[in-house]
């Protein structure tokens, strides 16, 4: 009787093992693949040259700005080259060319009361200097967007070696280029020989889950992952923990893609903040939004949304390659007191620049005699300094 009994469950045991035991290499091998689709997307990896020298400083200035110069060169097409237009068909400065330079700059995504605002003190600084000849108020204008930027640029938060990672949780609407950022944030430091840990905190979709493991394997960064739909609070404190734990110079975290109009989805992005802190007392120490910058204005209302649910305190603008749309760095700037860090000027691991204003100036505007050339000169040798 036992064994009429022990046969048949046996049997079940080994066939329920069996069908575990294929379903976890089936997920295995489907989990490899995607993986593997994945890194096809994204091409060939390629050898990332940190962009500085030993002492730290960019190396590579000319490079440097010549890629910025290409990639704002649609900004500068609508933004610019429309502006040298109109002063070259008016030599003096009346009324009509103030006027048509407001429409300029609202059309350019600067904003209605950035442009207002940067107009007005033109005006003032024109009076005060009885300028005459449009080119004159060119180079003001250069000056006075150059004075607008430095005031917001900043550089990431780093705690000083030896007291404990750094960590930056990431936030953005969807899309926004988050984990791009991430992904290239984490090879710039491992290329400067830091050792990074990237939490996977956008557990809403397994691809996206995925997409940063791709990312944290071509930049040589450890990756802290859960299963797909679990807590993100939890996986930022396991990698919060995990970067402590095995020495870590900088913890980055994603998180999902979120609605900026849902006030559910910012109470979540304020418990991961609260939960880093729990990991690691002082954490997180960057909230860094991501703000592509081809929505314009859009942006600048995630600003102002994400910033009033979550202490942000530093913009990355992405996607300035491109898009025409660029001038909105210019509102940012204007109407927060949130220093722009990074730039996103394309989709390469190597795309990523820290914020510099004098030669996003310079690459935007040219030299004050429009000879870009000589302008980019000029800005290499500066940055070179
Ligand atoms: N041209 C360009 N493309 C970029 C840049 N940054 C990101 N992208 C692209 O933008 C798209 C979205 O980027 P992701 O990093 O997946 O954006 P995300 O914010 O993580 O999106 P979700 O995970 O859906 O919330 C990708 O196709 C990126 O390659 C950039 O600076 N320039
Ligand atoms: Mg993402």
């Amino acid at each position: 009787m036992n064994e009429l009994f022990a046969s048949p469950l046996v049997l079940t045991g080994v066939a329920l093992l069996l069908v575990v035991a294929v379903g976890l290499l089936l997920r295995l091998l489907s989990h490899r693949h995607r993986l593997e689709g994945l890194e096809d997307q994204l091409g060939e990896p390629r050898e990332l040259d940190s962009g500085l020298d030993e002492s730290g400083v960019e190396s590579e200035a000319d490079g440097l700005v010549q890629r910025m110069s290409k990639g704002l060169s649609a900004t500068r097409e609508r933004l610019v080259l429309r502006m040298d237009e109109l002063f070259r068909g008016r030599r003096t400065i009346d009324e009509a060319l103030w006027s048509n330079l407001e429409e300029l700059l609202v059309t350019s995504d600067v904003g209605i009361g950035t442009a207002t605002r940067l107009l007005e003190k033109l005006r003032l600084e024109a009076d005060r200097a009885q300028l005459e000849d449009s080119t004159a108020l060119r180079k003001l204008l250069q000056d006075e967007v150059r004075a607008l930027l430095s005031a917001r640029a900043g550089m990431l938060a780093m705690e000083a070696p030896g007291k404990g990672p750094t960590v930056i949780v990431v936030v953005g609407v969807n899309g926004a280029g988050k984990t791009t950022t991430i992904g290239k944030l984490a090879a710039r430091h491992v290329a400067q020989g830091k050792k990074v840990v990237i939490g996977a905190g956008d557990t809403f979709r397994a691809a996206a889950i995925d997409q940063l493991e791709v990312w944290s394997r071509r930049a040589g960064a450890e990756v802290v992952r859960h299963e797909e739909g679990s807590d993100p609070a939890a996986v930022t404190f396991d990698a919060v923990k995990a970067g402590v734990a095995r020495g870590a110079d900088l913890v980055i975290c994603d998180t999902a893609g979120r609605l900026h109009t849902k006030g559910d989805l910012m109470d979540e992005l304020q418990k991961i903040h609260r939960v880093a802190g729990k990991a690691l007392a002082g954490a997180p120490h960057e909230v860094l939004l991501v703000l592509d910058s081809t929505t314009g204005q859009n942006a600048v209302m995630q600003a102002r949304q994400f910033s009033a649910a979550v202490g942000v305190t530093g913009i990355a603008l992405t996607k300035l390659d491109g898009t025409a749309r660029g001038g909105v760095i210019l509102s940012i700037a204007d109407e927060f007191e949130i220093p722009v860090k990074l730039i996103g000027i394309g989709e390469g691991v190597e795309d990523l620049r820290d914020f510099a204003p004098e030669i996003f100036v310079e690459s935007l505007f040219g030299s004050p005699d429009a000879d870009l050339g000589r302008g980019l000169n000029s800005a290499a040798a500066a940055a070179g300094d």
